[in-house]
């Protein structure tokens, strides 16, 4: 689902909300009510433009991944909390320049986009040609729900800073994330990425690398209606191949990882 205050597709279309699921054919309706409940009623406005695709997925095609490890960083600052990210991607091999870039790209941006930025993760050359869209990744869920609750829950134990609207929220938030994160770290050419939301009272963003999620807090001013995703790979990545199993493949994320080998 993507939501827009205006025309979804053109100019005037300010970005409200997008969600991506896969699930059963009997999920869908209940689904479907949930989107229209979201899109009306975000923290970002009430959307007047609601595009929901609906794809049928051959069961066989679907890849089943584990979800990254949970960790999770708490500072006083934003720019404290922006400079972590430094020493963090560092760990996955990512150069400070693509850091800096990545940082200073989403901080210019005038409004969220509706995608991600492919970013080198050594040059911090901006890779895609997607402008303003960027790239969607999609066609991803839990497999599980109950189980993968359980372990958002454990990893929200380790410490949920409260000026992020509560538990119910940022399990909600986290939920999202990680299954989007551990789609995109299981991607060929995969480096790394950097994220903060565009809902403007959910100051908590991180960076992965690695088999590694990192929650940080605070990566923006509360009340900042701007977000953005940097999505890093390592150069001579075929890029058109990473991007199309972004946007296409369909990835479950399980515990029990079962994929063989
Ligand atoms: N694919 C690629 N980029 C996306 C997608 C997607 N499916 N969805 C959102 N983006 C980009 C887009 O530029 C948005 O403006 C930006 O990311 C932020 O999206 O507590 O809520 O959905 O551990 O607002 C991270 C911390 C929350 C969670 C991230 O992002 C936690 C969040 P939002
Ligand atoms: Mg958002």
């Amino acid at each position: 689902m993507y939501a827009a205050e205006g025309d979804a597709h053109g100019g005037n279309g300010r970005h409200i909300s997008g969600c991506e699921r896969l699930v059963t054919e009997e999920r869908v309706f209940s689904i479907l009510a949930m989107l229209w409940q979201r899109a009306k009623s975000h923290e970002r406005g009430s959307a007047r433009t609601i595009n929901i695709r609906v794809d049928a997925v051959d069961p066989a095609s679907i890849r089943r991944i584990p979800p990254l490890t949970i960790e999770s960083e708490i500072y006083t600052t934003v720019s404290a909390a922006r400079n972590a990210s430094y020493a963090l991607l560092a760990k996955g091999g990512i150069s400070k320049i693509a850091v800096r870039r990545a940082l200073e790209a989403i901080s210019s941006l005038p409004r969220s986009m509706r995608g991600a930025m492919v970013v080198d993760a050594l040059s911090g050359e901006r890779l895609d040609a997607l402008g303003e869209r960027g790239v969607r990744i999609s066609h991803m869920d839990c497999e599980n729900e109950e189980e993968f609750a359980k372990f958002l829950r454990n990893a929200l134990a380790l410490g949920q800073p409260a000026a992020d609207g509560g538990p119910q929220k940022a399990m909600a938030k986290l939920r999202e994330a990680v299954v989007l994160a551990s789609k995109a770290a299981s991607a060929e050419g995969y480096a790394g990425e950097l994220c903060w939301s565009d809902d403007p009272y959910y100051p908590t963003g991180y960076v992965a690398h690695g088999r590694v999620y990192c929650r940080i807090t605070p990566m923006k001013e509360p009340g900042n209606p701007v977000g953005g995703r940097v999505l890093f790979l390592w150069p001579g990545t075929p890029l058109a191949e990473t991007i199309d199993y972004w946007q296409r493949q369909p990835v479950l994320v399980t515990r029990e990882f079962c994929e063989s080998m």
